[in-house]
């Protein structure tokens, strides 16, 4: 109770800088439309790293009620790491949000457990706030059950964390990213509530449920409503559907 819900939209590599700025506009207006009552949610995108720069610029000089975020970090402070972009560069964007560990970075880019602990400590170390996201395989689930790793997964990324405050969780089970079948918001909340043990014991009863915890995977305006009734479920991150403005627009609206 009493946590704002978070609504994220993952763009993933879709929508260049001036895709994104006719997007975002549009999007803040179909947001502004609605009879929902969008003061107590925060709603915030996710694009590539190149269209930062307009997103921030856009949503500062139109003081538009959205927020944004990067869809990674580098784990390293700065040097010879050709392609990666650090905490510093989004901090100098006043970046809000990063997303670190997406499934699509553990597996088709071999991320591991220790790289995104040391992402966690970089975003948090430059005030930004990271989305850690967490998931097991199809294979996980039969062979491990629901939660197990999933919280494995989430202690491992607050290894080098234990101080953090600000910080976003988002339970994604691969079996349901991009595949259209959706967890059903009973998985989704027993696994959340797992989640929350884990952040009780890592960081501490007041940050525990001060954290929004959020489900993804195959989230869409016609399945939302029922993970937001769930009481450890915050919000969404959001792939696929989040580039349909009125699809976005109506998860944002959940009910
Ligand atoms: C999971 C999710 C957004 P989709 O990757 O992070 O994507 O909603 O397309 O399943």
């Amino acid at each position: 109770g009493g946590r704002v819900p978070f609504i994220a939209g993952n763009w993933k590599m879709n929508l260049d800088h001036l895709q994104a700025i006719a997007f975002v506009q549009k999007l803040a207006w179909s947001l502004k439309d609605a009879t929902h009552d969008y003061s107590a949610t925060e709603v915030v995108v996710f694009p590539p790293f190149t269209d930062l720069r307009s997103v921030q610029t856009l949503i500062s000089a139109d003081k538009l009620e959205l927020g944004f975020g990067a869809q990674d970090v580098s784990e390293h402070e700065s040097g010879a790491y050709t392609g990666e972009i650090s905490a510093a560069f989004l901090k100098a964007l006043e970046t809000p949000y990063v997303i670190v560990g997406h499934s699509e970075r553990r597996t088709l880019h071999h991320e591991t457990d220790e790289q995104l602990a040391a992402k966690v400590a970089a975003a948090v170390k430059h005030g930004i706030v990271p989305v850690i996201c967490v998931g097991e395989t199809a294979e996980d689930l039969e062979k491990h059950g629901p939660s197990a790793v999933p919280v494995a997964q989430l202690r491992a990324a607050l290894a080098q964390a234990a101080d953090a405050k600000d910080i976003v969780v988002a339970y994604e089970p691969v079996w349901a990213i991009g595949s259209g079948q959706a967890a059903t918001p009973e998985q989704a909340e027993q696994v959340a509530a797992q989640l929350r043990i884990v952040l009780s014991e890592v960081l501490g009863e007041d940050v525990a449920q001060a954290t929004r915890v959020l489900y993804g995977g195959s989230v869409k305006a016609a399945n939302i409503a029922g993970f937001m009734r769930q009481p450890n479920v915050d919000g969404a991150l959001v792939g696929g559907a989040s580039l349909d403005i009125a699809e976005f627009s109506g998860i944002a609206q959940f009910l």
